[in-house]
């Protein structure tokens, strides 16, 4: 970040967000020697990280005419939403890995769900080890990193997983015992925790902590509790902040919710997915959505009905209402225990999903529906109720938490501080976000966004040959009906494009 001072109060000026910035303590915040933005602020502020697993940016405050959000809307109106922020990875540990430790998938070797984090980088500070590392009470609960591969340096105390099945109807938790559905040949794609399940959603009139996220909710809550004094505290050698991570698994199949969540909805209503594959897009571009396969009422082959697929829809809208419940919660908290003044919260969804486009289901490609994601920032000390259109990353999450809270940037950082952004949501800002998804371990899809376009390539490992290509015009086709790579007039744009990814390197000419 090569911005001066006068610059950045210049440009924040002329935005109107100056007398926000005027608030803060400047002399302290742009010290000399100091990056200019590493230490904004000046203050250890608590941090409440939020993860949602499978959420997509479907949600009222990224504009669905549909989705009931309401908490998380209130949520985007305290802080900053970002419009066009994309994970590295679209599949649940990869992106986690990617995101917990600011490093891109090439470099933490995460490419699967099976491999731990300290496997490949026994050595890497994650995000959580880091505030603990500098003072913090590092707490975490749910599914942060993936289930079942959680590291034990990054807290302060053991992490907890809630009990509970994931059914809670009687003949769905019999169904799943019995086998369900055991499915062999989509293993890559399919979670490894769940291989053999019941069917893809339920309705159940039940209360909100029957059912998994319910029961983080609850945690959450008393972890607050527990950690406020010591938070609050003036004192010193008293005073510690928290750095708490809440894991949330809706909406992730199944599609389980309480019943009230699923009455928000009419079905009937639900507008049917856009159902063509796109045009002239290579095989590799595809996945064959065996997650949701596995299922036991999903088809092996073939596509989904119309009735499924708006039952899989309305389904998805239940457990985003019933995932953002459980957020109010935990804010109301915060708000209760007076300390939203002094809390940063962070909530993102860990890949982009699917939704029966393209007659297709769940994430595992690099199409923007499963490359975009949602995330917000909300800062005691930074502008409220904006929205950036700057091309974002989730890399770039670890080196913004840490500088929101005064603290040094980390080594090995891949990402940047979105600080900048942050206060001044119109900069000019990266110039890609790039994303990656392997086909088996011969192939390499890397992945960039650009302001315009997505450029896909796929890359024979052994040999660095391009394989298959990709080329999406977002502005003139956002939904990705056309690739339109083959057309001859794109052949200049196709070069400099080829030029940028740089076989999935270019990010690091690109960083801010
Ligand atoms: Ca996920």
């Amino acid at each position: 970040m090569n911005q001066s001072r006068r610059e950045f109060l210049t440009t924040t000026a002329a935005i109107g967000v100056g007398g926000v910035l005027a608030a803060l303590p400047f002399g302290k915040a742009f010290g000399e020697n100091s990056n200019l933005f590493s230490s904004f602020a000046g203050r250890k502020k608590n941090v409440l990280f939020i993860a949602v697993d499978d959420l997509r940016p479907e949600l009222g405050c990224y504009g669905h005419p549909m989705v009931k959000s309401p908490n998380i809307d209130a949520l985007a109106k305290s802080g900053v939403l970002f419009e066009r922020t994309y994970c590295q990875q679209a599949v649940c540990a990869p992106t986690r890995a990617s995101l917990l430790t600011g490093r891109r998938p090439d470099t933490t070797k995460i490419y699967d769900l099976k491999t731990h984090i300290r496997t490949t980088m026994p050595n890497v500070v994650t995000l959580q080890q880091y505030f603990k590392n500098n003072g913090y009470f590092s707490e975490g609960m749910g599914k942060l990193f993936h289930a079942g591969y959680e590291d034990e340096k990054s807290y302060s105390m053991p992490h907890r997983y809630a009990k509970a099945d994931p059914y809670a109807l009687e003949e769905n938790i019999h169904l799943k015992k019995d086998g369900g559905k055991v499915t062999t040949k989509n293993k890559e794609e399919a979670d490894a925790e769940s291989r053999m399940r019941g069917p893809a959603t339920e309705c159940a009139d039940v209360q909100d902590n029957v059912y998994e996220d319910g029961k983080y909710s609850e945690m959450a809550i008393e972890s607050l509790r527990r950690l406020a004094p010591k938070a609050k505290s003036k004192k010193e050698g008293e005073h510690q902040p928290f750095f708490l991570g809440v894991g949330f698994r809706k909406p992730h199949l199944p599609f389980v919710a309480p019943k009230k969540y699923w009455d928000l909805y009419d079905r009937s209503k639900i507008p049917m997915p856009y159902p063509e594959r796109p045009h002239h897009a290579p095989d590799l571009a595809f996945a064959n959505w065996g997650e949701l396969r596995s299922y036991s009422d999903i088809p092996d082959v073939g596509p989904c009905d119309e009735a499924k697929t708006r039952e899989l829809i309305h389904g998805y809208y239940a457990c985003v209402s019933y995932m953002d419940a459980q957020v109010g919660k935990v804010l109301a908290e915060l708000d209760r225990l007076d300390l939203r003044k002094d809390t940063s919260v962070v909530i993102w969804g860990d890949h982009g999903w699917k939704l029966g486009e393209y007659s297709e289901w769940s994430k595992h490609t690099n199409f923007e529906l499963d490359t975009h994601a949602p995330l917000i920032i909300s800062d005691p000390d930074l502008p409220k109720g904006v929205r950036t259109s700057g091309l974002t990353e989730f890399v770039d999450i670890y080196p913004t938490l840490t500088a929101l809270c005064g603290l040094p940037q980390s080594d090995g950082m891949e990402g940047t501080s979105m600080v900048p952004l942050l206060s001044d949501p119109k900069k000019q800002w990266k110039k890609a976000a790039f994303s990656q998804y392997p086909r088996g371990k011969k192939i390499m899809g890397y992945s960039m966004r650009t302001d315009q376009y997505r450029y896909n390539e796929w890359i024979e490992l052994k040999t660095n040959d391009i394989v298959a290509r990709e080329l999406y015009d977002l502005k003139n086709d956002p939904l990705c009906k056309e690739c339109i790579v083959d057309e001859p007039q794109y052949k200049d744009l196709i070069a400099s494009l080829h030029d940028m990814l740089a076989g999935g390197k270019g990010w690091k000419k690109y960083q801010m």
